[in-house]
């Protein structure tokens, strides 16, 4: 026998693999087109086993849809922007862009060594100029359109580091790497107009059936659509403090309106900023607002503080009624219009405000059951019920009175019914180096300027310094410094870059033509896409999808395609997990230090006992890690990929467990020792019901087919633990078979054969080894799938059912027509229906073949 080698075998079928040009994808008309995408990754430098899993998952689909027959595009790049390689540049002194593609070369190299089948001519690296070049004429395709503009808007400023922090970066609203208290600064940033388009993204949704419900909930709740009202508040009485007239608020319970106690405006209003002009103490308090940052979790939890201004609007509905007007924390500037009407008693930020402030609190609506001295203290009523106190009102229902009250309100002529959704035009702009420079020039006199088409790409200076916080493109001695395209003056580039996500916005349209000097071709894009299965973490389930769908719809308003959801399936697979460790001092330990013995987890080096923590997702900080680099030297691919997908459904979490690698590594082995002793299939042999006589075959027959019907439906429902599960019972079957007296080489060979082509969707490796073996013709990876022949399918047992004086006391499973002795005898055999005898013969036994089997005793 020959020894099992996994990475000679490995590298042997990667090179052939290669060499033949076997996953290459060439447009072609004459069979379907399936495009499978695995969300690409951050070049961070090595593979992780989140990655393994991703694209052992992807690697499935792929070959599989390839064996069905599929035209299949299954292509591989590195999202290659982003802020660990300025960090690496700081920290280590080394260009993020050299850092990079070090990384990308390491990981292409790790990522070969998994088999995966991708078209590595159509890779791509989002950091060169040759694939961000395009995007910079994207964007000011955009800008031309209208759905790019500039704005003033509120950043999260970190004081120390100089430069904007994403919410995510403000811990405890202090900035995460410098702990300065973070303060809301107005900058002007480009956006993108993705709001244009949140009514289609938002009921696109329901034409998404192949996506998880969690991820269309996710999605739909980020675009938020509210139903309501906009109502105008006129201001009380001749005080001049201000030039407005009015208020506006956007309100979704109009229904509310007679328990109105307050009005609050955002400190960003432009009434706040108005009135702190002449007023320190106001402006003190805006200043203090500012700290809490931009992030609205973390203005939903801070406690509630107003500012009284000392303003009176009066009331529509009541005659003569007031309500004081405050600027208060929790109303935030971008959303509805930056002002709400307070309702204490049936909104919980509202009552926490009006009693800080000792407000009124005015139910007016109670539940069903509830009187109307119903009350409210400290907790708002929000649930359904009854209008009352509220004029002509009282007595409707919640959704009727919103309705009733916004016809008065549209009569009143103190505003309108308005819909608002809670999604933001995408902010693009980024006071970073590592990131595709915006394509736009700021001149004195002619404003913000696009960069001419034929200057493009703005391409990012290789000669910058990390020395000191903030953007070095804009400390950059020379490379801002430019004419202006139209009046010739002295210009300076915008010095922002994107947003990454940008780039990751159409990544996947870039694949279908990765040379085209357009981006993509129409030709190229219409046919490939829609992506007909992504992919990926839930991590991306709201941004990263949403930017994607906006882009495609951007894209194909300015006429680059015709599509509006770029990704017809998705998946979002489970995390990988493993157990972590502590020692007695409580620092964490990789799990390679540590072994189990029978007194419990200890120390390899030292035999001290540790702690043995929880099943938890791999992470760094916890050292709850396995490198898959390691994994796959000592092991194989074929056994990495074949476990990862074993363990569990793709979209629940995996533990990883030593024991299960080797369980995997066993049942490898297992199958090369049966592939040892397959020889070469010669004739022209086939399982077919007519040529087969023997039991032996039989079995093999009806196991084969089995295997490849099943593992046909749960490989399309993405059950590809269990179809790992049915291989397990195909191999059994064949070592039976292969155990048996008189084996038919040429069947046996025969079998093995099929057998590879349903293992080479998993484990392709080996699984081209057996094919070879065996005689199969070409590459396994480019055969056709088997179909299973309905004749195996056929049940060989039957479940009979067994009457003791006409009632059902047991069932039995029986051969297919079985005779009617061996029935009765099996049948009277069973201990459960001994029970009913007594002991006693029975009086008599009638068998209805393949049906009953009536006893009468
Ligand atoms: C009066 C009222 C009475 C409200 C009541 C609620 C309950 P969603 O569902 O998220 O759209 N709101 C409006 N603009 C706001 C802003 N810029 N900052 C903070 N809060 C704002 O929520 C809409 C409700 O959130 C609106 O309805 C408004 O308060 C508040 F018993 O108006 B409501
Ligand atoms: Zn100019």
């Amino acid at each position: 026998m020959t020894k099992f080698t996994p990475s000679e075998l490995e590298t042997k079928w990667q090179h052939i693999w290669e060499e033949q040009g076997a996953f290459a994808s060439t447009l072609s008309t004459d069979q379907p087109k399936y495009y499978v995408l695995e969300m690409f990754p951050y070049p961070s430098g090595r593979i992780h086993m989140g990655h393994v899993r991703n694209y052992a998952l992807g690697d499935v689909v792929a070959r599989f849809k390839r064996a069905k027959g599929f035209n299949v595009l299954h292509p591989m790049g590195w999202d290659a922007f982003g802020l660990p390689a300025e960090n690496a540049a700081i920290e280590r002194g080394v260009h993020p862009g050299k850092w990079t593609i070090q990384n990308i070369a390491a990981m292409r190299a790790q990522l070969k060594t998994m088999g995966l089948s991708y078209d590595w001519a159509r890779e791509i690296a989002t950091c060169t100029p040759d694939y961000y070049k395009h995007e910079q004429k994207m964007f000011l395709e955009f800008l031309e359109a209208g759905l790019a503009y500039r704005k003033e808007s509120w950043v999260n400023w970190d004081p120390v580091e100089n430069t904007v922090l994403a919410n995510e970066q403000v811990v405890d609203g202090r900035g995460w790497r410098s702990g300065a208290l973070v303060e809301r600064r107005q900058l002007s940033q480009w956006f993108l107009a993705i709001s244009e388009f949140a009514d289609n993204l938002l009921t696109a949704i329901e034409g998404l059936d192949r996506w998880p419900d969690k991820v269309r909930l996710m999605q739909n709740n980020w675009i938020g659509r509210s139903e309501g009202a906009e109502l105008r508040f006129a201001l009380s009485g001749d005080d001049n403090q201000t030039k407005a007239r009015d208020i506006t608020v956007f309100t979704t319970r109009p229904d509310t309106l007679y328990g109105a106690s307050f009005i609050a405006l955002s400190p960003q209003h432009p009434m706040a900023t108005e009135l702190a002009m002449n007023n320190p103490k106001l402006q003190g308090f805006i200043a203090e607002c500012a700290q809490l940052g931009t992030s609205e979790a973390v203005i939903e939890k801070a406690e509630k503080k107003g500012f009284n201004t000392g303003l009176f609007v009066d009331h529509p509905l009541i005659e003569g009624h007031k309500l004081p007007v405050y600027i208060a924390n929790f109303v935030l500037m971008d959303y509805g219009s930056g002002a709400v009407f307070g309702c204490p008693a049936h909104d919980q930020r509202d009552l926490d405000f009006a009693n800080a402030y000792s407000l009124p609190v005015i139910p007016v609506v109670r539940p069903r059951d509830a009187g109307d001295d119903f009350r409210v203290t400290t907790e708002a009523y929000t649930g359904p019920g009854l209008l009352f106190n509220s004029g002509e009102w009282s007595g409707l229902d919640v959704e009727k009175a919103k309705a009733a009250a916004i016809d008065k309100i549209e009569q009143l002529n103190a505003g309108n019914r308005k819909v608002t959704f809670r999604l933001r035009d995408w902010g693009v702009s980024r006071q970073r180096y590592w990131g595709c420079p915006i394509p736009i020039i700021h001149c004195q006199a002619c404003g913000a300027v696009p960069v001419p088409e034929d200057q493009l790409p703005v391409t990012l200076p290789e000669d910058v310094e990390f020395d000191n916080p903030g953007n070095p493109l804009d400390r950059h001695p020379s490379w801002a410094d430019v004419h202006c395209p139209y009046c010739g003056q002295p210009a300076r580039r915008e010095t922002d870059t994107f947003d990454t996500f940008f780039e990751s916005s159409w990544y996947f349209l870039r694949y279908t033509d990765p040379t085209s000097d357009n981006g993509f071709s129409r030709e190229a894009a219409n046919y490939w896409m829609p992506v007909d299965q992504y992919i990926g973490g839930v991590e991306h389930a709201v941004l990263h999808l949403l930017y994607s769908r906006f882009f495609t719809r951007a894209l194909s308003k300015v006429g680059y395609l015709e599509l509006d959801e770029p990704f017809a399936g998705l998946m979002t697979q489970g995390m990988v997990c493993h157990q972590s460790f502590k020692d007695k001092k409580g620092s964490w330990l990789f799990p390679d230090e540590v072994e189990k013995q029978a007194s419990g987890w200890v120390l390899k080096e030292t035999g001290e006992e540790i702690t043995a923590g929880r099943v938890e997702k791999m992470s760094k900080s916890k050292r709850n890690v396995v490198d898959p680099e390691h994994i796959i030297q000592t092991y194989g691919a074929d056994t990495a990929r074949l476990f990862m997908l074993s363990d569990s459904p793709p979209e629940r979490d995996l533990e990883w467990t030593e024991s299960g690698v080797e369980g995997a590594h066993r049942f490898i082995q297992k199958i090369w020792k049966l592939t040892q002793q397959a020889k070469n299939c010669t004739s022209d042999v086939t399982l077919s019901p007519d040529k087969v006589t023997r039991p032996e075959e039989e079995a093999l027959a009806r196991s084969l087919h089995k295997a490849i019907e099943d593992i046909s439906t749960d490989i399309e429902r993405f059950a590809f633990n269990r179809c790992v599960a049915h291989l397990h019972i195909l191999v059994n079957a064949l070592g039976d078979y292969r155990a048996s007296e008189a084996v038919n080489e040429d069947i046996f060979a025969h079998a093995m054969q099929q057998f590879s082509v349903l293992l080479s969707v998993f484990s392709p490796h080996i699984a081209e080894e057996i094919w070879s073996r065996t005689g199969g013709e070409g590459l396994v990876c480019c055969t056709s799938w088997p179909e299973a022949d309905p004749h195996w399918l056929k049940s060989d047992t039957i479940e009979v059912a067994i009457q003791v004086n006409g009632k059902v006391r047991a069932r039995i499973d029986l051969p297919a027509d079985c005779p009617a002795a061996e029935a009765e005898e099996k049948a009277l055999a069973l201990d459960s229906l001994q029970r009913y005898l007594e002991g006693k013969p029975p009086k008599r036994v009638i068998v209805v073949p393949n049906r009953i089997i009536n006893v009468v005793c």
